[in-house]
């Protein structure tokens, strides 16, 4: 990597100036540095604003817990109040809650796994107000053929600006900014007025595998770059949404792993979070705890570099059939030298629901599930933080 081109910007002059229009910026090198000292969005909220220096600070000390679709369903319940397969077996709510939106871009009144909208944002309300931080993925429905999110055929040249679907595209864009800007809670800095809910919103990600439209194969890194450079001012200069982190998150891929991680990265003006996505399988296979420590310490040291937030944004063991899973694979991987723990977050996939899914597609343990031991012991390791152990994370110091 070339690190001879350091530009330092303190305060990123994207916002406002670009007069309510969503930029087509040029390419740039993605090795290119550009150091902005707090998010990208230069008019992030007082409660964003404090999420990522929260998070960046606790990164050194303790890495928070999270969980897809925590508050919707579980293993074997749907949408019961105050109910959590994580806090049914550890007595405690995650700290990070994950939540998709695909669906949303079509008008849906549901995402692809049946989770209402409506129901989400009262959930997504409910995990601010304990303390909680949300992050949201977005499965788009591939929008040329209208087919889900695993439709390859391509599709990113033609909803960028001058694309014959890019109306189409906005238009979708649209209707998540009203979404995510109609999340609101108790600010810390309004005296407990509501003010928009911060999220990090992990778009187009991974993009290093072949499985999603907008995945490296089936379009170029120059247009996945516009495409991510376009998501981020028209959310944020065009809609005005002030409330989101950006959060970039390849997948492990191919034979050098990591090594494929910039591929499409954006630049530095346009992340917040570098975000790692990386599953386990099912057998234990020498040498995988160690691959992954030695990807996080590499990810951990890029985000320390470029004034970043590091976190391991998706992982898990489908079905759990490894009983020392949490402590000896995940914590361990985590924990496997001093720069590799100092990630902010790991979050694991959700627990479908086993009477709509029957094929044990579930990601932390319920009541009596074989790793229910283990994970509570993996949340006793004192790096690991759950709700019941949160700082406040919308508060800075000086507020
Ligand atoms: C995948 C699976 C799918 C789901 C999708 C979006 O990894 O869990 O069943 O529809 O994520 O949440």
């Amino acid at each position: 990597m070339r690190l001879s081109a350091v530009v330092v910007v303190l305060a990123l002059g994207c916002g406002s100036a670009s007069g309510h229009r969503a930029s087509d910026p040029a390419p740039r090198a993605a090795t290119e540095r550009v150091l902005v000292s707090g998010p990208i969005d230069r008019d992030a909220t007082p409660e964003t604003r404090a999420l990522f220096h929260n998070l960046r600070r606790l990164a050194s000390q303790h890495v928070l817990f999270g969980h897809q679709d925590d508050l919707a369903y579980g293993y074997d319940w749907v949408a019961e109040p105050g109910r959590s397969d994580v806090k049914d077996v550890t007595g405690s709510f995650p700290a990070v809650y994950g939540w998709e939106l695909s669906g949303l871009e079509t008008g849906k009144a549901a995402n692809i796994d049946g989770v209402e909208f409506a129901r989400m944002r009262g959930w997504i309300a409910e995990g601010y107000r304990r303390g909680g931080v949300i992050t949201a993925s977005w499965h788009m429905d591939n929008p040329v053929t209208g087919g889900n999110a695993w439709d390859t055929t391509s599709a990113v040249a033609a909803i960028l600006p001058g694309g014959a679907r890019h109306a189409q595209f906005t238009q979708s864009l649209d209707r998540l900014a009203e979404f995510l800007g109609s999340l609101r809670g108790p600010g810390r800095s309004s005296g407990g007025r509501d003010t928009p809910i911060p999220v990090i919103f992990r778009p187009w990600h991974e993009m290093t595998g072949g499985w999603f439209w907008w995945g490296l194969p089936h379009t170029t890194s120059y247009e996945y770059q516009r495409l991510w450079r376009f998501t981020v001012a028209y959310l944020r200069d065009v809609r005005g949404l002030h409330n989101l982190l950006y959060a970039y998150a390849p997948n492990a891929s191919g034979a050098d792993g990591i090594g494929t991680y910039m591929a499409g990265y954006p630049g530095d003006g346009y992340v917040d979070v570098l975000g790692y996505d990386s599953y386990f399988s099912d057998t234990r296979r020498p040498g995988d705890v160690a691959s992954l420590t030695q990807s996080l310490s590499w990810l951990v040291a890029q985000a320390e570099s470029r004034n970043k937030i590091p976190a391991l944004t998706e992982t898990g063991l489908q079905a759990l059939r490894d009983s020392s899973f949490w402590t000896a694979r995940l914590a361990s991987a985590i924990k496997g030298d001093s720069v590799s723990r100092r990630i902010a977050y790991v979050m694991v996939w959700r627990n479908a629901n086993r009477h709509t899914r029957t094929d044990e597609h579930f990601y932390v343990p319920y009541l009596g599930q074989a790793t229910a031991d283990d994970f509570r012991r993996f949340k006793a390791d004192p790096l690991f933080r759950f709700e019941d152990a949160l700082p406040d994370l919308y508060r800075t110091a000086s507020q």
